[in-house]
């Protein structure tokens, strides 16, 4: 829908009006068409503004109706014809112009943007190109590079910096409209043949054929096997190198094959999950989003080793005040600089004043008395998690919400040492902290909603994309590693190499096998917990480890790597070989080929040969698999919030759109099969063995990932 009015006299008004973001769906596009028919068409009419209405121009395209039968007018023709108008078009462009919306903009003669808006062509983060001649347009305004950055990367970029690229014509900090109108009288009747983009020749830099190959190569390598990214080069490179009516045919072309790819389908599925977790519900029925969260104005993180001072800088850069504690006056010095120097070099990078002043340091506990929210961040170690509860429980003010940082610690053996187990939940940071994206929120089973609500909200102030999961060892993201990386031990077992199992995951997306992320977090760490867990079992009377216990198969190849003092990248030696302990470059390493030739022969097992599929198969199915529990156990709330998950904090490919929603790629009756083909082959292995619910969701005819939901709620129902 589009609203026309006309004011100051001879000003035709446009405003796009499609709550939320104004998305180009049909309606509106019809509206624009006959708005601007109008506007054209009335003699009182010398010039026209378009803008959006509720402080946004226009978020895109409707993505809601990609993949239904598209009625209505194409963007194409609307967008040119306004471009060919005889009355000047001015863009008033506040709050975002995104994808369809800016190429809408580049259409009109002339943009006016509120110096708080938001520009830029995302499409790549969806699998598309911006096929609305935003891949012709750009180029001939901004310049052949800058317009490769802003199409391939998809980033927006803000006002001030739309107006130095040459984006817009100018910025305005009052408002938008009124700039544009008064604009638009100034412009009213001047000749409009210099202001039309797709006329203009594309500016070139002199070594073209150089300067997109260097793209190319740059992108490829980037784009993990993401093939929009690599379309929108192609196509920037027809706007460089032929006639605009030439390249926009180029576009049309490389968007149709991209809008049918299930890599397109992948991502745009990611856009809607992403926004899906956040409207997450408790088993009880009851919506965080609807319970209202309680403000926190002060925090406080206790712990300052490698995570806690990650989380203190995320909160600090939120602009809350922090204060940290940290027993140790060693530790406690070195984290104050450590966090200083990371603040400072954060500011650098956002152009914000670095926010030193939020943080107070102390080493008593005592100080987090009027804390409206404190975050347990000591090391991963129950005993001791137990005993900063015990204290927090007597110092905090009533109502203080307790969070622990934990990775798959029991949130309710910690809540049992509250006087208010309502008030504590997990929020399970990952490392970086201050980087990384997702934040796991674990409810206990006596958590409430509003204490949920709470650490959501205060995840999301933290720029995090917050999951809400339910308690179990391992939550959803490290439950389901572990099947996934048993499967690779396993393969090593049966004949594979680190370099084979690697190359085929990293060919399929992750930006690193099992084995070059495990030698870059450290092996000692998993040796560790598996210590204490009792599983690392002297050599048994063979002089071996047992490869069986308790009837399950168990890789003991990570204890013997770590007896030998083979850690990773800080000992320098580890799946691989490194030049010096601390370089990342991995080399492959003969003494650890000689060593699973050996240690093969110890055990009676012969090598045989291994492929990328099998290796994608055993790690990847096992992981599904374990998600399927999670969602039969309703430790997740659906499938999205796996994904989600794995998208964000597990360096799952996102073209490929989560674990969960690969697999319905593939075919959930293709999984079943081959997870019982393998489970056959392997039957010592349990994480093989098909979970009912994947059995349950093929017999009722393996119904689309949006619809699981329903099938486990019925389960549950059930139960
Ligand atoms: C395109 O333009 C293709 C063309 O080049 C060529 C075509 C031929 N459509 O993010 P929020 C919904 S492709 C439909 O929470 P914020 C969203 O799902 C498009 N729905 O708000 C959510 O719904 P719900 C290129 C959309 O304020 C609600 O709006 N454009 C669209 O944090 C609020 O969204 C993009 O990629 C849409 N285009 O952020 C921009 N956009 O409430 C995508 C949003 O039911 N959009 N929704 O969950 C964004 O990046 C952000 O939404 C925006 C607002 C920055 C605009």
């Amino acid at each position: 829908m589009a609203q026309y009015t006309r004011v100051s006299g001879s000003v035709g008004l446009i405003t796009l009006q499609n709550p939320p973001v104004n998305a180009l769906s049909a309606a509106v596009r019809q509206g624009i068409v006959d708005t601007v028919k109008r506007a054209l068409g009335d003699p009182k009419v010398k010039s026209v503004v378009i803008c959006g209405q509720n402080g946004i121009f226009c978020g895109g395209a409707d993505i809601r109706e990609f993949g239904t039968n598209m009625s209505g007018p194409p963007l194409v023709p609307m967008i040119h014809a306004i471009e060919a108008a005889n009355k000047a078009m001015v863009a008033a462009i506040e709050g975002s112009a995104l994808g369809g919306g800016l190429e809408l903009a580049l259409g009109c003669h002339y943009r006016i943007a509120h110096s708080k808006a938001r520009l830029g062509l995302p499409e790549v983060s969806l699998g598309l190109l911006p096929a609305a001649g935003g891949t012709q347009r750009l180029p001939r305004l901004i310049g052949v590079p800058a317009a490769l950055d802003l199409i391939t990367t998809g980033r927006h970029v803000t006002a001030a910096e739309a107006l130095q690229l040459g984006i817009v014509d100018q910025v305005t900090d009052h408002s938008t409209v009124d700039a544009a109108i008064k604009f638009a009288l100034s412009v009213a009747g001047k000749p409009l043949d210099a202001r039309r983009i797709s006329t203009y020749p594309c500016p070139c830099p002199p070594d073209l054929d150089a300067l997109f190959e260097g793209v190319m190569q740059k992108v490829r390598q980037s784009a993990r096997g993401a093939i929009a990214p690599i379309a929108c080069v192609q196509a920037v490179r027809a706007a460089a190198t032929q006639p605009y009516v030439q390249g926009m045919e180029r576009e049309k072309e490389l968007m149709a094959t991209l809008f049918t790819s299930g890599q397109a389908r992948a991502l745009q599925y990611c856009f809607f999950a992403q926004r899906a977790v956040s409207r997450w519900s408790m088993p009880s029925g009851a919506r965080w989003d609807t319970s209202k969260p309680r403000p926190v104005y002060k925090a406080a993180v206790i712990g300052l080793g490698t995570m806690g001072r990650g989380i203190t800088v995320a909160l600090a850069q939120t602009g809350l005040s922090v204060v940290a504690v940290e027993t140790q006056e060693k530790q406690l010095m070195e984290a104050k600089q450590a966090v200083s120097g990371m603040l400072e070099r954060g500011s650098k990078r956002r152009g914000v004043a670095p926010a030193l002043d939020k943080i107070s340091y102390s080493p008593d506990i005592r100080v987090v008395a009027d804390a409206d929210l404190v975050i347990e961040a000591v090391f991963e170690d129950m005993a001791l998690k137990k005993k900063v509860f015990q204290q927090l429980s007597a110092v905090c003010k009533p109502g203080t919400f307790l969070c622990t940082n934990t990775s798959a610690l029991d949130v309710d053996q910690l809540a049992s040492q509250s006087r208010n187990p309502e008030l504590v939940v997990g929020m399970h940071f990952f490392a970086p902290a201050h980087v990384m994206k997702l934040l796991e929120v674990v409810y206990g089973s006596q958590s409430s909603p509003q204490a949920v609500a709470t650490a959501m909200q205060l995840g999301k102030k933290m720029g995090k994309v917050s999951v809400a999961v339910g308690n179990c060892r391992g939550f959803v993201g490290n439950r389901m590693l572990k099947p996934y990386v048993e499967q690779a031990f396993f393969l090593l077992e049966e004949g594979a190499t680190p370099e084979l199992v690697d190359g085929a995951l990293e060919e399929f997306g992750f930006p690193m096998g099992v084995f070059r992320m495990s030698d870059l977090s450290g092996l000692d760490v998993g040796w560790k917990v598996r210590k204490a867990q009792g599983l690392v079992q002297p050599a048994a009377a063979s002089g071996q480890p047992a490869r069986i216990r308790e009837g399950h198969r168990y890789s003991p190849l990570g204890d013997l790597l770590c007896e030998q003092g083979r850690f990773g990248q800080k000992t320098g030696r580890g799946w691989y070989q490194y030049d010096k302990p601390g370089s990342r470059e991995a080399r492959s390493d003969p003494w650890l080929h000689s060593f699973l030739e050996e240690y093969r022969a110890r055990h009676g097992l012969v090598a045989r040969r291994i492929d990328h599929q099998e290796v994608l198969e055993r790690c990847l199915y096992a992981l599904i698999n374990e998600g399927f529990r999670i969602l039969e156990d309703g430790i997740a709330a659906g499938p999205e919030d796996i994904d989600i998950i794995y998208v964000f904090g597990y360096g799952w490919p996102r073209h490929r759109g989560g674990p969960m929603f690969y697999a319905s790629l593939v075919g959930l009756a293709k999984v079943l099969e081959r997870l019982e083909h393998y489970h056959q082959a392997h039957p010592d292995v349990p994480n093989l063995q098909p979970c009912s619910l994947l059995r349950r969701l093929v017999a009722s005819g393996s119904p689309p990932v949006h619809m699981w939901r329903e099938v486990v709620k019925k389960l549950h129902s059930q139960l």
